[in-house]
């Protein structure tokens, strides 16, 4: 190859900077091709991937199943908007609703519009049902939360980056610390104008932080106590990732709302929902929300088939199986290690915590590192590194990368 040739991969990368807005700043690997735990680049390199799409790919890459699905009801029919009936809708409602144990399903296509949802239902129940005078309402919420990008929900970020020059910001939320339930207590007691509290069951990317046990439970309670809506937002931690179907499950907690997204196609399609039962769902009437692809019936047939896998693979139980043998390999290596810190998580939704400062390079370099060793994953919060690989990985390919991680760990180790 001569010098002024490039590469496949410096092509591609050079036509997202050219051509495309820099909202983003992906690890430097190209990819074509994806199946089951396994991505490839374009230079035919493979992969274990660690991030599942920030755990949208649950079910694996391509899974048959889903494919299926997905290309079987394209030829049919792909779009009928909500002005016309079409006939798979209802039979997902019904098929969703009895899965996840509520009475009525709202469907939307991205994670962002069913957090927004939930919002509009949570405030229109608080006018409605509660009582509370109109345009009172307030929402509690989490310090470090991440729920998506819409200007609605940055205005309750606390992120600069993600809220920076994007003001003016919405009304009606208050933040309070995650895992306090002294603080969440104290805005429900003092405050008559709480219509819901909005919260991850684990956070995400504040750097996969699991609340202390009971928390969820306990958090619950003063909602009901207080008659505010428990609303949980398991868009990244739903559908098994955490070793349960839901990540309140753990805790035997049923939220007022929930909201879901990612995994709810395994990755083949944008499909999201809120579910409720009827007498929080019934304040919504014809004409006060809606979207134009919200319901179509790819998204009803793929959403079936990816929660048909979840259940017919036990993706949950695989979860927490190998996430218990992830943390206690990882815990091993930490111990002796001068790198690595920590490791913390719930089933196959874990992170390590680097020595280093947020701002260094280091956990980057890491995952340099880990992908020329052939595994894929991404820092959050400059020194913390996600590790989410697809649910339908086997404890020996499990095995496999946790000897990368760990190899690629000593190569740092100083
Ligand atoms: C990106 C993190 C993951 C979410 C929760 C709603 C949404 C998300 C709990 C919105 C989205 C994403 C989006 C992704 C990065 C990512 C993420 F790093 F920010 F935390 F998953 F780990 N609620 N999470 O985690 O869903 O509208 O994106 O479908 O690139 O911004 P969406």
């Amino acid at each position: 190859m001569s010098v002024l040739e490039t590469t496949k991969s410096e092509q591609a990368i050079a036509l997202e900077n050219q051509y495309g807005a820099h909202n983003y700043h992906p690890l430097p690997v190209v990819l074509n091709r994806g199946e089951g735990v396994y991505v490839w680049d374009v230079d035919g390199k493979k992969y274990y991937d660690f991030l599942s799409a920030y755990s949208a790919v649950n079910q694996g890459h391509c899974h048959p199943t889903i494919v299926n699905a997905l290309t079987e009801q394209a030829k049919t029919l792909t779009l009928t908007s909500r002005a016309f009936y079409n006939d798979l809708l209802g039979k997902y409602e019904k098929f969703a609703s009895e899965y996840f144990g509520f009475h009525k399903l709202l469907p939307m296509n991205t994670g962002a519009e069913a957090v927004e949802t939930a919002l509009k239902i949570c405030r229109k129940w608080a006018y409605e049902k509660k009582g509370l005078d109109e345009n009172d309402a307030e929402i509690v919420v989490c310090e470090n939360n991440f729920h998506g990008r819409t200007t609605t929900i940055i205005s309750f970020s606390n992120d600069p980056v993600a809220r920076k020059n994007f003001g003016p910001y919405t009304q009606g939320f208050i933040k309070i610390e995650y895992d306090n339930l002294e603080a969440l207590e104290a805005v429900l007691s003092t405050n008559n104008n709480i219509a819901g509290f909005l919260v991850e069951p684990i956070q995400g990317e504040a750097g996969v932080y699991v609340p202390s046990e009971g928390y969820l439970k306990k958090a619950k309670a003063l909602c009901e106590q207080y008659n505010v809506l428990f609303i949980a937002d398991e868009v990244q931690t739903g559908i098994a990732r955490t070793g349960k179907l839901l990540a309140v499950d753990h805790e035997a907690v049923t939220p007022d709302i929930l909201i879901l997204g990612k995994a709810l196609s395994g990755g083949a399609y944008p499909v999201s929902a809120v579910l409720a039962n009827n007498d929080i769902m019934e304040v919504i009437e014809p004409g006060t929300h809606g979207s134009t692809f919200g319901g179509n019936p790819i998204a009803a047939a793929v959403a079936m088939a990816a929660l048909t896998v979840v259940e017919e693979e036990r993706l949950a139980e695989n979860a927490d199986r190998l996430g218990a043998i992830f943390r206690s390999e990882l815990q091993a290596y930490i111990e002796t290690s001068s790198i690595c810190s920590l490791v913390r998580g719930k089933g196959l939704l874990n992170a390590i915590v680097i020595n280093d400062d947020e701002d260094s390079d280091t956990a980057w370099n890491i995952c340099l590192r880990l992908r020329d060793n052939g595994l894929l994953a991404k820092p959050t919060h400059g020194n913390i590194i996600r590790f989410a690989p697809p649910l339908v990985m086997t404890e020996e390919q499990l095995r496999d990368c946790i000897s990368i991680i760990t190899k690629t760990l000593k190569e740092f180790e100083v």
